[in-house]
């Protein structure tokens, strides 16, 4: 320790240097969990609803601005499903923005379940949907507790998980995924929202995972995949941040890009060397708390963390 007087050097530089909240894994793991207990978060159930409200009462409880974006969307049926976005925004005026998003909903459907029995039930989404949601959870929660210089919008979006199921045999539609995101970037793009790039997160809580740089995300916005790679890479995440090209994934950022205009990546894990290119228990009953790891909601949410409050 330092005797009081003239700051030594070391000091003056850590006082002036940004200071870097530390992201909490266990809370975000809470926030997993907050989630699952719902039950499955199907749009149009109450499970759903009270998951709203736990979201929107949360997020206000952590001094966002939210707005509740109601819509309603047609699936891949032709069926009409209400839509439920929100929207949680710290330091609206700021002219700098940073948009972080995350799908909330989970699939109605675990049509990728070995047991034909369990196809037509809904999934719990640990990992797929309740995942990405907690990390954003806790970054709002660093938010209150540390102002941030930019701006930062999180969305969280509805129905993105309603696409057209593996034993659907009616017409084909387009665009059946990430009904949410397409609603909120209408919207958007009506109101002239702009944010400098945005990041979408979508599981992220799996013990060990691996997000290879997406080619959605490559192809839009090649600036923030090197921005979010080179920050993890610096951070000692390396096994975490593949440096190397994987699928081309359609998701919600693909809607932001196309629709909204702002660019946006996705930070999603992959497996090359899996059947879907996704953990084998993806939409099947088996998506639990199970493969929930605090580490990698760590590793993902520091890696935010960073990113926010050195833009
Ligand atoms: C498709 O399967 C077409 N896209 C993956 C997007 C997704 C579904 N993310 C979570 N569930
Ligand atoms: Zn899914």
């Amino acid at each position: 320790m330092a005797c009081a007087g003239k700051p030594t050097n070391s000091e003056q530089k850590s006082k002036n240097a940004v200071t870097n909240p530390v992201f909490n894994g266990d809370s975000a793991f809470l926030f997993v969990q907050r989630q699952v207990d719902f039950g499955p978060r199907v749009p149009g159930t109450s499970e759903h609803l009270a998951c709203a409200n736990f979201l929107d009462s949360t997020l206000r409880q952590f001094g966002a601005e939210v707005t509740v974006q109601h819509g309603e969307a047609t699936i891949y049926n032709g069926l009409t499903k209400p839509l439920i976005n929100i929207i949680a925004s710290y330091n609206p005026q700021a002219p700098k923005r940073l948009l972080l998003c995350a799908h909330w909903d989970t699939r109605p459907y675990a049509d990728q379940d070995k047991n034909p029995a369990n196809q037509q039930k809904p999934i719990l989404g640990a990992n797929d949907g309740a995942s990405g949601v907690a990390v954003l959870l806790e970054v709002a929660r660093q938010l209150h507790q540390h102002e941030p210089a930019i701006g930062v919008d999180i969305v969280l979006f509805d129905l993105e998980d309603w696409g057209a199921p593996e034993f659907y045999t009616g017409p084909q539609r387009e665009n059946t995924w990430c009904l949410g995101s397409q609603y909120w970037a209408q919207q958007a793009s009506k109101n002239g929202y702009k944010a400098d790039f945005g990041i979408l997160i979508d599981m992220v809580g799996a013990p060990n995972a691996q997000f290879y740089k997406e080619q959605i995300s490559t192809y839009y916005a090649s600036f923030a995949v090197d921005k979010v790679w080179d920050t993890a890479h610096a951070l000692g995440f390396r096994s975490y941040f593949i440096n190397q090209v994987g699928g081309a994934i359609t998701d919600d950022h693909l809607y932001v890009n196309r629709i909204a205009h702002i660019p946006c990546i996705n930070i999603i894990q992959y497996n090359p060397y899996s059947a879907t290119g996704f953990g084998d228990y993806w939409h099947t009953q088996d998506d639990t708390m199970k493969h929930i790891d605090k580490k990698t909601l760590y590793v993902v949410g520091q890696t935010l963390l960073h990113i926010i409050y050195n833009l």
